[in-house]
């Protein structure tokens, strides 16, 4: 189901004396509408863990959504001005029946997919937040209908850049959040379309061989988390640089458990090594600054192992650096 937004999360501090230079998220932020106008950035909640679940993995990333939000309620306003908040695609398992459940995350993905394709048609710059993994089908689905809706001969080529611990390519009877990029090489390829697959951060003690073996037969591209240090920062760049430079259009997926566990516990598995902030924030400001940027998703946000909120605030941190960057 989808739910309009909840105006009640963005809450906080209001600096009155400092005037509009003391301006926060939560005094900026509006509820999606007719009026909203294009250029906009348009937060868009993925309230769902079924395919953690699926996963054997920790549940809880449904909350994410809510959690992200309420961080962000009380960060500065800098260079982004304009946000509209487009609600939550929701999933709730736990409601239904062991057969329905099959059926349901499969719902939400669509549901996913047709939201971010309205908000791509807006012009709006959709920013979704999760949410397991398994959104990234959905949002890549919706990106997909967006870009073939559009007249022209050539089949789009899509960027699709990962920082993850894992490939997510798995392969299984039933889609999960460990599926998603599997599935969205297997859209392409019906579509006829080039999957172009970009992975920073893998774990090599979180991805089994068979894993390397289908990132290597789809010819994607990856770096490892012991890869991703300041030192290799040249190779990193040029890696990037040549990736985006073979592509049109980008999307943008960043699973927070890239990130090592003591700076975000807020997740169904933590990483031991992981890539550190700076180096996330380093590779986040050069996909943003490409102009063929049109999707961001921020995704396993999972507020019930969060330590001091902190989780939520590196996941806020991130989001509102992709909204700056964006603006600016
Ligand atoms: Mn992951």
């Amino acid at each position: 189901m989808k739910e309009y937004a909840d105006m009640k999360l963005w809450q906080g501090r209001i600096d009155a004396a400092d005037g509009p230079l003391g301006m926060r998220w939560h005094q900026i932020v509006k509820s999606l509408s007719p009026l909203t106008p294009s250029g906009s950035l348009a937060l868009l909640g993925f309230a769902c863990d079924a395919g953690v679940v699926r996963n054997h993995g920790r549940p809880g990333a449904r909350c994410g959504p809510a959690a992200l939000r309420r961080a962000l309620a009380n960060m500065p306003v800098h260079a982004c001005k304009q946000v509209a908040d487009a609600g939550d695609v929701i999933c709730l398992p736990e409601r239904m029946t062991s057969s329905e459940l099959q059926n349901d995350l499969e719902v939400a993905q669509e549901l996913l997919a047709q939201e971010v394709q309205a908000l791509l048609g807006r012009g709006l710059f959709p920013l979704v937040l999760g949410g397991g993994h398994e959104m990234a089908f959905g949002s890549f689905q919706g990106l997909a209908a967006h870009l073939a809706g559009r007249q022209g001969a050539a089949p789009p080529r899509i960027g699709i850049i990962n920082l993850d611990a894992h490939f997510d390519l798995r392969m299984s009877d039933q889609a999960s959040s460990a599926t998603a990029f599997r599935q969205i090489a297997e859209s392409c390829a019906e579509r006829g379309w080039p999957f172009h697959y970009c992975v920073l951060g893998v774990s090599p003690y979180s991805n089994t061989e068979a894993q390397f073996e289908r990132a290597r037969q789809l010819g994607a591209v990856w770096r490892l988390d012991e890869e991703m240090a300041w030192v290799q920062m040249t190779e990193i760049r040029a890696v990037l640089a040549r990736f985006l430079s073979a592509v049109d259009h980008v999307f943008f997926s960043i699973c927070l458990d890239v990130l090592p566990a003591a700076v975000m516990p807020a997740v169904s598995a933590p990483a031991p090594h992981g890539v550190g902030l700076p180096m996330v924030e380093v590779v986040l400001d050069m996909v943003t600054d490409s102009d063929k940027l049109i999707l961001v998703e921020i995704a396993e946000l999972n507020p019930a192992y969060d330590i001091d909120n902190q989780g939520a605030n590196v996941a806020a941190r991130l989001a509102a650096r992709v909204a700056n960057n964006l603006a600016a």
